[in-house]
Parts: structure tokens; sequence; C-alpha cells
């Protein structure tokens, strides 16, 4: 009896063992997991002049694209041109992205007037629009981590940021995603907001990624699809995300979050979603996620790079040194890709035009397909 019992008690002993040993194997193994996800995470400030109603919806899809990707750790969403901001504000689009995707990310107005200069810190302007340079000071010197920025629209909190902790910046920012500009002469809108601003940064030395919005092929960053092309295979909360901006909803009378859940009217399809839509910031997120461009079963598709054997190239960017002159214009010559000493990368997109927008097209219907399911 008592031998047998002293067997059982080994026995369960030895079950124990193996168990804990099990768990202990498991547990080190998802930790290392975690370990290996969380060192691959992005830090993201993405500044940004989304309005509800839009001024241009493309703001709404880069901003479901930021969501879309779990790589970007999005530490703060700067919402460019404060004043404006009161009026139209772009945290009703961003609090949907919060419903559907369950990511909380803070928001701040940024500065409301154009810099007098491209060395102006700013700081005489009001203290409600002072968030945004101050979000993108505090989140770099609380990061362990260097910090990714993608940055569209006026670009004046990065510049004064920059002004105010040129050190800083140039110490804790991992990249800069800059779309704005044309490669060939032209004036630009986002320019036209603020072209001190533009100027302080694309003159800054920090490690810039240009993505020109119109210039001359193929370093221009524009691509195109036909709304409902990509809207219909979506989720039907990420339909009435885009319905709601795109019909100029008004908050006050229809709920931006129960409105998520509702079935949409076949009047607001039909004009809606026969809408084309210009495009110019999918390929920042893209890279400056580490995402890889592939061709798989036929399809464009974004894909963390450690799924990726062999990637296609749908686009790339190439060092050059670029000058930018006094009211942000940059000509075509002024594009020295030869040059031994480039202060920045110029995007440029791969093969004709018409298969960078078939890439790109695939590559954020695939990107949001997940999206509120
Ligand atoms: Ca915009």
């Amino acid at each position: 009896m008592c031998r047998k019992r002293l067997s059982g008690l080994a026995v369960a002993w030895r079950i124990s063992v193996v168990l804990g040993v099990g768990i202990l194997f498991t547990s080190l193994l998802s930790s290392a997991g975690v370990a290996e996800q969380e060192s691959r995470r992005v830090p993201l400030i993405y500044c940004s002049d989304l309005f509800h109603p839009p001024d241009d919806p493309d703001d709404w899809f880069d901003l479901a694209t930021a969501f879309s990707i779990d790589e970007f750790d999005i530490r703060g969403i700067v919402l460019d041109q404060g004043e404006k901001q009161m009026q139209r504000t772009g945290r009703i689009p961003i609090e949907q992205m919060m419903a559907i995707t369950g990511k909380k990310v803070q928001s701040v107005y940024g500065l409301s007037n154009k810099l007098k200069s491209p060395s102006d810190k700013a700081l005489d302007q009001p203290q409600e629009f002072q968030k945004g340079a101050k979000l993108i000071i505090s989140v770099l010197q609380e990061s362990d981590k260097k910090v990714t920025l993608i940055a569209v629209g006026s670009l004046r909190d990065v510049c004064a940021a920059f002004n105010r902790a040129p050190r800083l910046l140039k110490a804790k920012v991992e990249r800069l995603y800059v779309v704005a500009g044309h490669s060939d002469g032209g004036n630009e809108y986002n320019v036209g907001l603020d072209p001190h601003a533009y100027v302080g940064v694309m003159r800054s030395g920090l490690p810039i990624y240009w993505l020109p919005c119109f210039g001359r092929e193929p370093f221009v960053s524009k691509w195109g699809f036909r709304q409902g092309d990509l809207l219909g295979s979506w989720s039907l909360r990420i339909q009435n995300y885009f319905a709601y901006g795109l019909m100029k909803a008004d908050p006050t009378k229809v709920d931006p979050i129960l409105v998520l859940f509702k079935p949409i009217p076949e009047e607001v399809k039909k004009k809606a979603w026969g809408m084309r839509r210009s495009m110019w910031s999918t390929p920042a997120f893209i890279d400056g996620a580490g995402r890889k461009m592939v061709v798989l079963d036929g399809r464009w598709r974004a894909l963390p790079g450690k799924h990726v054997r062999q990637r296609n190239r749908a686009f790339g960017f190439v060092p050059a040194k670029v000058t930018v002159n006094d009211k942000g214009i940059t000509r075509f010559d002024d594009i020295d890709l030869n040059s031994s000493e480039p202060n920045m990368l110029v995007f440029r997109f791969e093969g004709t035009l018409d298969d960078y927008n078939k890439a790109m097209r695939q590559s954020l219907e695939g990107l949001l397909k997940e999206l509120g399911r």
C-alpha cells in the first residue's frame, strides 16, 4: 500500500515536473515572440491636415492605413492648423478609428498661423495651439527608441519642434516622411499652406524620405482609384467610416460611432462609391512600417518583412542632394541623384505609372480588409 502510494506520488511529481517545464518552455517561447514583436514595433507620430468635413478625403484613407498596420505604435497625431480644427475637427475620424480597432491614440491641435521664417520657433503663437510641437518634443524625449514621423499638410509643427530642439530631433527621429512638394518646379498645395515651414523642414538635415506629390515621373507619389472598387471589399464599419466623411455628415445630427454599425443607404453608395480618389501617402506608411511589397497569387500585397522571402518592387527611395529655394520650389535640376553628399531619400515608383497604381490599389485593399471584422 505504502509503496504504491509512494509511487503514485512519484508519478504525480513527474507529471507536475513535465507540465511545469512545458509551461515554462511555452511561456519562454511566447515571451520571446512578444519581445520579437515589440522590437519590430515602430513608434510613430503622424501629422495631418485631417478634418471633418474633410478638405481632401485622402487623409481619411491615410488615417485608416495608419490604424491598419499593427507594427505602428502610434504615439500621437498632430492635427494640422489648430484654429481650423476648432471648426472642423479631425478628432471625429480618429474616434471612429479608435472605436473600430480598439487602439487608443492621443491627438492634439497644432499651430494655427504660418511661420514667419524657416527658423521660427512659433513660441509667440496662441497657447492652445502649442500642443503639436510640444507633443513631438515630449514623445521624442520619452521614447527609448527612435521615432518615425509621417507628415502631410503644412509641416508647421514639425518645423517649429525642430527649431526649438534641433539636437533632440537629430538624435531621436528615425525617419521623417515628407509628403509634400513638387519634383519639377511647380507650386504644391501643402507647400502653399506654409512655405517657410516646408523650407525649414527640407533644409533641416533630418533623415528625410521625400515623397513629391506632383512633378516629373517617376519621382511622384500620386496615385488614384475609383472608391467603389475598394470600399466594396471592406467591412461595414469601414464603409460607414468613409461614407460619414465623404457625405460630410453632421455630427450634431448623426452620431459618428453609432452610425458605424448601420446599413448604408443605396443613394449614399451610388454617390460616394462612384467618386475617384487621388492618394499620395500610402508608400510612406508601407515603407515606414518596414512592410515589403510582394505579388502573391497575382495580387500586390504589403506584408510584414519577416513573411517575405522574395520581394517585388513597386517603389523605392533613392539618395539625392535636393535643393529647395526660399519659396519652397525644387526644379528637376535641383535633384542631384549622383551627389556624393545626399541630404535625403527621394521617392520613385518602379515600372509604369499604371504598374504603380495597380500595386498601391491592391495593397491598400489588402491593408484595410481586416479592419472592423
Ligand atoms: Ca491633406
